[in-house]
C-alpha cells in the first residue's frame, strides 16, 4: 500500500472571518498556520490569500509573496497555489499568483458549476464585514466558471510554461470525464493527481456510494495513471477522508474545507485537523508521506524550481 499524502488547504475563499476566529487571514497568520500544518504532517499546502484588513479573498501576488518565502524557508512542504481563487475573480486574476510563484503544484478546477455557499447565511445573525454576506448571497446566482478554454489556457500557461503540475479538482463524475478528455489529447501528463471533492452544494454528495463511484470511474478512465485524493466539506471532512484513505486515497483537510474538529467544535488551527487525520491513518497501519515522497509519487519538478 503506498503512503498517504496529506494535503492541507489553509484558508481558501469559502469561509469568512465571522465563522471562526481561527481562520487565518493575514500573511503572518497564513504562514504560521501553514508551517504548523506541515510540521503536523501535511506534505502539501494548498494556499489562497486574503486582504489583511478584512479577510476578503485576494488574488494579489504581492500578498502571496508575503507568506510564500517564509513557508519555503521553514518547511519542505510542497506549495500548491490556487487557480480557483474565488468566483468573484476573473481568470486573469485567478492565475496571477500562480504565474508569479511558479509553484510545483496548482489547483485546476475541472468544470463550470454552481457553488452554493448561501445556506451558511442561516447560521449567522450578524457578520463582521459587509462583504461576507454579499459573497455568500452572491453564490445563489454566480457561476464558478471553468470552461474548456479556461482549463486549456491554464494547462498551457502554468503546465507548459512553468512545469507546474495540478491538483485536478473534480466536484462531479463529469469532471473526471473532462480530465480524461485532456488526457486523450495529451494536454495533461500522468501521474494525475485527482482530488475528488464531496459535499459542495452544486457538486456530488458526501456519501460512501458516491465516493466509491468516483473511485471506480477514475480507475476505469485513468487506470494506473493517477493518484487519488479525497476532500469533503464541513462535517463530512474526516469521515470521507477516512473512507478515502481506507480505499487507497490520499486525503485533504484544512480550514478552507471545514472549520471544525469534531461535532460543534471549531478547529483552533489547521494543524489540529492534520493531526486528526494523521492519527487515524497511522492507527489504520498506513504511513503518511513526507514532502519528498509526495514529490516522487506525483513527479513534481522540485522545491528548488519555484519562483519564490
Ligand atoms: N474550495 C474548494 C472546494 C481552488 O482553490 O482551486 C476547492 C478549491 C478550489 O480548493
Ligand atoms: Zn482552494
Amino acid at each position: 500500500m503506498s503512503k498517504v499524502i496529506i494535503s492541507c488547504a489553509v484558508t481558501g475563499a469559502v469561509h469568512t472571518p465571522t465563522m471562526s476566529p481561527h481562520l487565518p487571514v493575514t500573511p503572518d497568520e497564513i504562514a504560521t498556520q501553514a508551517i504548523e500544518a506541515a510540521e503536523a504532517g501535511a506534505a502539501i499546502l494548498h494556499l489562497h490569500a486574503r486582504y489583511p484588513e478584512d479577510g476578503r479573498p485576494s488574488p494579489d501576488p504581492a500578498l502571496f509573496m508575503q507568506f510564500l518565502p517564509r513557508i519555503k524557508q521553514s518547511t519542505d512542504a510542497v506549495v500548491n497555489i490556487t487557480t480557483g481563487g474565488s468566483w468573484t475573480m476573473t481568470l486573469e486574476e485567478r492565475l496571477a499568483a500562480a504565474e508569479r510563484a511558479s509553484p510545483e503544484l496548482a489547483s485546476l478546477n475541472m468544470g463550470s458549476m454552481n457553488f452554493g455557499m448561501f445556506p451558511m447565511l442561516g447560521k449567522y445573525k450578524d457578520f463582521k464585514f459587509g462583504w461576507e454576506r454579499e459573497l455568500l448571497e452572491g453564490s445563489r446566482e454566480t457561476i464558478f466558471r471553468n470552461t474548456f478554454a479556461d482549463i486549456e489556457g491554464i494547462l498551457e500557461r502554468l503546465g507548459k510554461g512553468h512545469g507546474t503540475k495540478f491538483e485536478f479538482e473534480c466536484y462531479d463524475t463529469s469532471h473526471l470525464y473532462t480530465l480524461a478528455h485532456f488526457l486523450d489529447r495529451k494536454l495533461v501528463t500522468p501521474p494525475l493527481f485527482v482530488q475528488s471533492i464531496f459535499g459542495i452544494l452544486g457538486g456530488q454528495g458526501a456519501d460512501s456510494e458516491t465516493l466509491m463511484h468516483a473511485r471506480r470511474t477514475a480507475d476505469r478512465l485513468f487506470g494506473g495513471d493517477y493518484h487519488w485524493s479525497v476532500m469533503a466539506s464541513g462535517k463530512h471532512q474526516l469521515r470521507l477522508g477516512t473512507m478515502g484513505a481506507l480505499n487507497g486515497a490520499n486525503v485533504r483537510v484544512g480550514l478552507e474545507d471545514s472549520l471544525y474538529a469534531g461535532k460543534g467544535k471549531l478547529a483552533t488551527s489547521n494543524a489540529e485537523q492534520v493531526r486528526m487525520i494523521r492519527s487515524i491513518v497511522e492507527q489504520l497501519s498506513m504511513e503518511v508521506a513526507t514532502p519528498e515522497e509526495a514529490r516522487q509519487i506525483l513527479a513534481l519538478k522540485g522545491g528548488d524550481q519555484v519562483g519564490f
